[in-house]
């Protein structure tokens, strides 16, 4: 940390929000910040000068934020996750700060189209999906609440890939999405920790004759800090996400210069910097690869040290109030390593003895749990991490140590319980159970929707439920309405707030007056008029970036997530070819016209995934050019999902497939941006799906499929998928075309590997035995359309009755039942 400098006669400008003084900003940043004259500027240059207007806009608030907490120094939340996923911040920010209408109305003077500027910037794809999406409404949710909080990540340099299809194959490229610089952060040079790794542990006995441990001989990387500001809705509070890069450190460059290796030390220089060169594309699947464990250590330590430092610069705190000041949630085990950092922060560096040091170290860290599928719980080798963090192993131990004792004291003789809870699996190699770490080091842990948060308490987590009842929680998510009503979906906002004001932008509970207008014939009108402009501007986007033809009538039925066997895209596969063979062999009365929609990237290793993909588009081929179908059927697979091809996509729902396996997902959060944006669900009983019935009533939501427990018993009983496929003559029907390869002339066996996955191999998603109850409710939805009427008036409830699912519900059930934070206004 470097040493701050005093100064005479600082003055800031204080720049206002009105039209002029845009425009004059404008004019400012062009010339002085982008440096163009306006003649050259290209659209380029316009959004970053548009850009640093805005931010310029945000800092008095951000400076004024950060005073208020260093001069008050509340209790603090950090919210550390490896993946924020942000998207683009032009248009959140000028939301946000109240500067949209009259930023508009300055470039639209200047003859400039905000639209266009727009899509000048990146998205910021830094997370998968869920998880790291859920983040980043957190973030806005944390400010708009006036929650003194610190998102802690890594500023990936290349985030989530840009997916492309080629031939129907997902072909992966590099999103190297700080090309043209990002206008939103500040890198803070002067921010700079030391992160060790490898190197050995040395014991020695202090002045009491205490054992102490020094790590030496490591191998440093720093972290830098690049911070971007967060600004809340309508208030003032503007919270800091701060990113951690890698940066050789200037002691291993030098090493190599004093002797005389130059082009070694340069080569050095980019091995420690490769750290935060790019983010893991995989959901559900643990890499297992010895960098992503690195990346975990690496944003953990700088993250714990800035807290640490933060905390200590009050003079009046001391060690033992640390979970006074400080709430660190961790977003799945990916930072569970900072359990074990806390523990030799606090015992190796501030030299608490050990029980103090846990007291505090349980007190101050939580957990969300996001997945219960056996594959996405991370272990890592105790082989690799002696390697690396020997240091930490041994406090891993140490904490394992303590908490056999304690389980075996609770519940003696139990050897079997005391080798299940373990922290360290045994068999059939040694490796750390993240989860385990970090549940033991918590004092809350928490599912994301109820269904998860019992099945954790029943399956995955039930010993550790009998051992700490009190630990495990449930927080269902919540999706912000800044982000996914009022800018997702501007006309439907602009027709809410004519009706019942503008309050539910921040307290979603009262888009509950609109109940009454369901009824009403002129605002169902309104309502699908405004459907209809979003599906005229997705199909648009469609037919430019893919050539294909939609028609704005017909139905838009759209899933949008990852692809993932759980997921079961093959299920909405297999409704697209019945509805296929249906219409083509006239078996239909009267169909309905449909237009199936499906988006989201496959893990670049997920060979089946993969597959999927290439199925969709072979029989989207098929189908959009058999001249038996015009009119009634279309597939689209829309390229590269994203934040901001959410953000056209949702709007222009009618229907929205969520038809995981019951059990399988954790809670879903695009389930609540469609149906907030007047979409009906087609879903399973699985994750916040549940809840999102209670809320709408079931007459408005279209369940099918087993139940959890029905699932449960199925598979317990003995599953046969060739029972339901010699069962359902339009089952065998579709899965044969599969094996034939109708859908694949040029190469018949391609999607045989499908086929045998959903017959021979078991089916372990149980899309089989779910098949007939989805087609049959998939007929109720038709029949349901073809009232327009009473269509409108069911997607208008849904809307009115989201509200439970804002973010900002979920985040103050996190501030009061688990961080114990209260809000501070600046
Ligand atoms: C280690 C590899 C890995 C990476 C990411 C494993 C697991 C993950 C995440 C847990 C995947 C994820 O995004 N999960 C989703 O989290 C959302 C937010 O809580 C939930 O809504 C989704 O149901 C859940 O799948």
């Amino acid at each position: 940390m470097k040493k701050n400098i005093t100064v005479q006669k600082f003055k800031y400008s204080h720049l206002g929000k009105d039209v002029a003084s845009i425009q004059h900003s404008l004019s400012d940043s062009l010339t002085y910040t982008v440096g163009k004259d306006p003649r050259t500027s290209t659209a380029r240059d316009w959004f970053n000068a548009s850009a640093h207007t805005v931010r310029n806009r945000m800092m008095e608030n951000w400076m004024d934020t950060m005073r208020s907490y260093q001069r008050k120094d509340p209790k603090r939340v950090y919210y550390l996750s490896l993946e924020f996923l942000i998207g683009r911040l032009f248009t959140s920010s000028m939301i946000n700060v109240g500067l949209y209408e009259p930023f508009k109305q300055a470039l639209d003077e200047m003859g400039l189209d905000i639209e266009k500027l727009k899509e000048v910037e990146n998205d910021a794809a830094l997370g998968n999906g869920g998880l790291g999406r859920l983040a980043a409404c957190f973030l806005d949710s944390l400010s708009t609440l006036d929650i003194p909080a610190y998102g802690y990540g890594i500023r990936y340099e290349y985030g989530m890939f840009n997916q492309q299809i080629e031939n129907g194959y997902q072909v992966e490229h590099p999103d190297n999405w700080l090309r043209y610089g990002n206008p939103w952060e500040f890198p803070r040079g002067e921010i700079l920790f030391p992160v060790h790794f490898g190197g050995r542990v040395v014991e020695y006995p202090d002045e009491e004759g205490k054992i102490r441990h020094h790590w030496v001989d490591t191998s440093d990387v720093m972290a830098m800090a690049y911070d971007t500001p967060i600004p809340g809705y309508g208030t003032n509070t503007t919270n800091n996400m701060r990113l951690w890069a890698a940066k050789a450190s200037r002691d291993f460059e030098l090493q190599y210069f004093n002797e005389g290796n130059y082009i070694k030390a340069v080569e050095e220089k980019n091995a420690s910097e490769n750290l935060s060169k790019v983010l893991y594309p995989n959901d559900t699947t643990t890499s297992g690869k010895e960098l992503r464990l690195k990346q975990q250590y690496f944003f953990v330590s700088a993250s714990l040290q800035d807290i640490l430092h933060r905390f200590f610069r009050n003079p009046d705190n001391q060690v033992e109030n640390l979970p006074d000041k400080v709430a660190i949630q961790m977003n799945d085990t990916h930072p569970a390593i900072a359990v074990a950092e806390m523990m030799r922060l606090l015992v190796d560096l501030h030299h608490c003895d050990w029980d103090l040091a846990w007291k505090l170290t349980t007190r101050i860290f939580s957990y969300t749990n996001h997945t219960l599928l056996p594959e996405a719980l991370e272990t890592w080798p105790v082989a690799m991490f002696e390697r690396f963090l020997p240091r930490h192993l041994q406090i891993i131990y140490e904490i394992n140590h303590h908490f056999i004792r304690h389980v075996s004291h609770m519940f003696p003789g139990d050897m079997e319980l005391l080798k299940r809870v373990s922290i360290i699996q045994e068999e059939p190699e040694k490796r750390i159970r993240m989860a385990h770490l970090a549940t033991v080091g918590s004092h809350k842990i928490n599912g994301v929707a109820r269904l998860h948060t019992e099945l954790m308490k029943s399956t995955i987590f039930a010993d550790f439920y009998r051992i700490f009842p009190e630990k495990i929680v449930n927080m269902t998510n919540g999706v912000t309405p800044r982000l996914w009503l009022l800018q997702a979906n501007g006309e439907l906002s602009s027709l809410i707030s004519s009706k019942i004001g503008q309050d539910w932008i921040t307290d979603l509970s009262l888009l509950r007056k609109l109940e009454p207008l369901a009824e009403n014939a002129a605002f169902q009108q309104a309502f699908s008029s405004v459907k209809l402009s979003k599906k005229m501007l997705l199909a648009e986007c469609i037919e430019n970036q893919l050539g294909i033809k939609i028609d704005p009538s017909t139905l838009f039925d759209v899933q949008v997530k990852r692809i993932h066997e759980y997921k079961r895209q093959l299920l909405n596969v297999l409704h697209a070819i019945t509805r296929y063979n249906r219409i083509r062999h006239n078996r239909l009365e009267n169909p309905v016209a449909r237009t199936i929609i499906i988006s989201g990237k496959a893990a670049p290793g997920y060979a089946t995934a993969k597959r999927i993909i290439k199925l969709i588009n072979d029989v989207a081929e098929v189908i959009n050019n058999d001249p038996a179908v015009r009119g009634l059927l279309k597939l689209v697979f829309l390229p590269n999902y994203s934040v901001s091809n959410a953000l056209r996509i949702i709007p222009a729902a009618d229907l929205s497939e969520q038809i995981s396996t019951a059990g399988t997902e954790a809670s879903g959060t695009g389930n609540m941006k469609l149906a907030l944006n007047g979409a009906l669900t087609i879903g399973t009983l699985d994750g916040a799906n549940v809840e999102m019935r209670e809320e709408v009533g079931e007459d408005n939501f279209f369940i099918f499929g087993l139940n959890t427990d029905e699932v449960t018993t199925l598979r317990r009983d003995g599953y046969n998928p060739w029972d339901y496929y010699h069962g359902n003559w339009e089952l065998r029907e579709a899965l044969d075309m599969l094996r034939d390869g109708f859908f694949a002339p040029d190469d018949p066996t391609r999607h045989q590997p499908l086929f045998d996955l959903l017959t021979q191999q078991g089916d372990h998603y149980l899309l089989l035995a779910d098949y007939a109850s989805y087609i049959s409710t998939q007929e109720q939805i038709d029949a349901l359309y073809r009232n327009q009427q009473e269509w409108a008036r069911k997607a208008i409830l849904n809307v009115a009755r989201m509200g439970k699912f804002s973010s900002d519900r979920t985040i103050n059930e996190y501030a009061r039942q688990i961080w114990q934070v209260e809000p501070l206004k600046t």
